[in-house]
């Protein structure tokens, strides 16, 4: 075989971009075919580590369902369309619109794909500027929303968040995640299963609270189960010990902290004698647990979604973080530190260690009155915002990888509202639960036809790391890259001639951004930069230059050593950047230049506690938790055959004595049924691994509905955990989703 036969095996590496972890793989090809996917055993970050996931990125790529050409509705059937008459009709519709109703008149709803791809991530917000609009929507207020808001006001930037260095820890308390079977959240950590079990073997503790015995709390060494929404009382009772027992030691950090004496007041009402009854955890367990993160030469605390999505999310992500600080934890090798991201990370630049903070609740929703937060709205009001008549109301929605008829509370109702929408968008790769109702679906090459660069999760990142992937194969002929659809499309709402290249309309918004941000009156410095980035276009020059300016950078020849695009392409697995660093004072951005221990809304948040209780099931009833798999991810990989086949995931797993008290047995179907008498069908699966009173269903299945093409999905479409989840309720201070601990009744099926 001659090496310029097409059908040679090349071997290319490229970052899956399916989940947090980040994993570098090696696929092999043969002309326009995979033939493989590994881990890359070379990559400096993921050393070879890949899950089930990563190998379906072949599924992915060949799945027929999976669309290749624009789709316009006619006569409630979607039919294949031309890009270009695409988006003339996009034109014909949204126009008038926005010129009759204002840009408000426009949601935008941005999924979580779009958080995994740079042509999205770095594109969206430009989306958003040129259509204006107040109604901006994401699957944020549906998951991690409470940290970001914690970390904003503490640190000064909400991408401040801290990771826990295992590499280098004695102990890990692991509080509502399962990273053995997300991979991490807000935590980029390939192989946590290796890093956990070193963590063991070398003689340190990992610990699990969680209302299910989970996958991670099978490779620990001790699992308490907590009360469904009920963990700000165990926060508190062990923030409360720590000062109860003179265990705080904030020790390098005590100058640049804020506020400790405020958080020790408020913290007096919550011995854990008086929390054990709420959370469940009996009182000698938080004061050993305290004990124990606060003694441990080097510990952390790591707190995600099972701690986020309750009415109290925002208080637990600020208190998980005021408990690292209080027992020196915070920004020391072995506890939990800030990465140093090599671009695009917002803690790294400006001036080091002060700056704006953040402002939220500029403005609130029309409807019920729910705060900003960093430019969003919560998701939960999406449904009320397209129903409720009046000046200001939402008549048509752009959707950018984002399916909330499966993944935000009450779907259904939000279905129904997407019908009375007067137009609706889908940027999405599939025809789904939510993009049926589009008017037109634009597609997307798939994540083998793009290059990639991880925006966010560098942040995030177990080690510092700069990692680039070309596109495997080029995208199909005809098929615009997303980055150039949300750019023609940003012309297109603000009026502009979207007919243009879409490249110069991208150097055109660069040109603008940059101006601004170099505040550069002239435009000299701007054009200087510009001629230092060409001729790359389009997201890989916003990577350059973000590597290029950014921590490691070369500072565009100001430090000739510094990285470059061209740099971190020159090495096929990336590169490594070292193991965490201590950040303080430099990261903080908060306009004190300290770490504010004791935001203010945070303090008032907590002074109306006590008013409260914990979510309770009245006598009969059991309180819903949600569940991950490793074959699943969110609500659109089920149409995957390597993921889809096996065992059925999307059972209810329950207690046994809990199935035993309703009659009901294993491998049954029974039926759920929530306060407002919605009901769902679903499979039984009865394990002790359940706290009793609490059952576990996943969510992101519910594939039945009409209209769609998945044709894999369909065969097991599961049941839809949020079609019986209350949009009501939601956490005040960040409008978070309430996902965790609300009450359903358990029945077998109706006769
Ligand atoms: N395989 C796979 N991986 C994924 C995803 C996926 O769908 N599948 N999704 C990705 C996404 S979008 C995210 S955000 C991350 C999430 O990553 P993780 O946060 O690790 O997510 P989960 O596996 O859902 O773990 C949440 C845990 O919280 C527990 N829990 C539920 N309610 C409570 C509570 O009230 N208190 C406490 N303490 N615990 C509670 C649940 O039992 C569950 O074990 O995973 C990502 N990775
Ligand atoms: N009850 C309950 N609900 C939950 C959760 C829970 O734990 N419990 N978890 C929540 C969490 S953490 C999250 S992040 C949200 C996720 O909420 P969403 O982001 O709304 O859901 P996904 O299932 O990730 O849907 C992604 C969409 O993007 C499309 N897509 C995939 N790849 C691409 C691409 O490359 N380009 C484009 N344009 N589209 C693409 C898919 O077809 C799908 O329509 O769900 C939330 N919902
Ligand atoms: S853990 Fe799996 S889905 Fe996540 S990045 Fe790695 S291979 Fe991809
Ligand atoms: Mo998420």
């Amino acid at each position: 075989m001659s090496t310029t036969d097409p059908q040679a095996p090349r071997v290319h590496y490229r970052i899956c971009p399916l989940c947090e972890a980040c994993c570098g793989l090696e696929v092999q090809t043969s002309g326009d075919r995979v033939v493989s996917i590994r881990g890359a055993q070379d990559d400096p970050f993921s050393h070879g580590f890949l899950c089930p996931k990563g190998v379906s990125l072949k599924d992915l790529h060949e799945d027929p369902d999976r669309l290749r050409q624009p789709l316009i509705r006619r006569n409630g059937r979607h039919e294949p369309i031309g890009w270009d008459e695409a988006f003339e009709e996009i034109e014909r519709r949204l126009q008038p619109l926005i010129q009759a109703h204002g840009p408000d008149a426009v949601a935008l709803s941005f999924g979580n794909p779009a958080a995994h791809k740079v042509g999205l991530l770095a594109y969206t917000p430009r989306l958003a500027r040129a259509l204006g609009t107040r109604n901006v929507f994401s699957a944020s207020t549906l998951d991690q929303m409470p940290k970001q808001l914690s970390s904003a006001l503490m640190y000064g930037h909400w991408l401040s968040i801290p990771v826990p260095d295992l590499p280098r820890t004695d102990l890990l308390v692991v509080l509502g995640a399962n990273p053995m079977v997300s991979n991490g959240s807000l935590w980029t950590v390939p192989d946590f299963r290796g890093k956990a079990r070193a963590l063991r073997e070398r003689g340190g503790r990992l610990i699990v609270i969680d209302p299910r015995r989970t996958e991670t709390a099978a490779v620990a060494d001790e699992h308490h189960f907590i009360r469904p929404g009920s963990d700000v009382w165990l926060l508190l009772g062990l923030v409360h010990t720590l000062f109860d027992e003179d265990l705080v030691r904030t020790g390098a950090l005590g100058p640049w902290i804020e506020g400790l004496d405020a958080v020790r007041a408020a913290v007096t009402a919550y011995p854990p004698e008086s929390t054990a009854a709420h959370c469940g955890i009996p009182a000698a367990e938080q004061r050993r647990l305290a004990r124990l993160l606060a003694t441990t030469p080097r510990a952390s605390l790591y707190a995600r979604i099972g701690s986020c999505t309750q009415r109290h999310g925002t208080l637990n992500s600020w208190l998980v973080d005021v408990i690292n600080i209080l027992c020196g934890q915070l920004d020391r090798p072995g506890g939990a530190m800030f990465p140093k991201a090599a671009a695009f990370a917002v803690n790294t630049q400006g001036r080091p260690g002060s700056g704006r903070g953040v402002t939220v609740g500029r403005r609130r929703s029309r409807v019920s009155g729910a705060p900003e937060v960093f430019g969003e709205l919560p998701m939960v009001c999406l449904a009320e915002e397209i129903e409720t008549p009046g000046e200001g109301q939402v008549r048509a929605l752009i959707t950018v990888a984002s399916n909330p008829v499966l993944s935000a509370p009450n779907g259904p109702r939000l279905a129904r509202a997407l019908d009375g929408l007067d137009f609706m968008l889908s940027l999405d790769i599939y025809l789904n639960e939510t993009s049926r109702h589009a008017d037109l679906i634009l597609p997307a090459p798939s994540p083998l036809e793009d290059l990639h660069y991880d925006i966010a999760f560098g942040q995030l990142s177990w080690r510092n790391h700069a990692r680039y992937s070309e596109p495997v194969f080029p995208p199909p002929a005809g098929m615009p890259e997303e980055w150039e659809t949300l750019t023609r499309l940003a012309a297109l709402v603000s009026g502009a001639d979207w007919r243009q290249d879409a490249a110069d309309l991208d150097t055109a918004a660069l040109r603008q951004e940059l101006r601004h941000q170099l505040k550069d009156g002239d435009g000299a410095q701007t054009e200087a930069l510009l001629g230092a980035l060409a001729p790359r276009v389009g997201p890989a020059r916003l990577v350059d230059l973000a590597l290029r300016g950014g921590p490691y950078g070369d500072q565009f020849g100001a430090r000739p050593d510094g990285l470059t695009l061209d740099r971190v392409q020159a090495a096929p697995h990336g590169l490594d950047l070292g193991e965490l660093q201590p950040r303080m004072p430099e990261l903080l951005r908060t306009p004190s230049g300290r770490i504010e221990l004791a935001p203010a809304p945070f303090l008032d948040a907590l002074a109306a506690l006590p008013a409260q209780q914990p979510p309770s099931a009245a006598a009969g009833e059991l309180l819903l938790i949600g569940r991950r798999d490793l074959r699943s991810g969110n609500s659109w990989m089920h149409n995957l055959p390597v993921l889809a086949k096996g065992p059925d995931r999307s059972a209810l797993i329950v207690h046994p004595e809990d199935a035993r008290q309703r009659g009901l047995r294993d491998g049954e179907r029974a039926q759920l049924r929530n306060a407002a008498g919605a009901t769902l069908e679903v499979l039984l699966h009865c394990s002790d691994e359940m706290m009793p009173g609490v059952a576990s269903l996943p969510h992101g299945w519910g594939h039945e509905l009409p209209g769609t093409q998945l044709s894999v999905a369909r065969l097991r479409p599961g049941a839809n955990l949020n079609a019986l989840l209350d949009d009501g309720v939601r956490d005040p201070l960040s409008g978070n989703a309430v996902l965790s601990g609300q009450p359903v009744t358990l029945a077998a099926l109706p006769a």
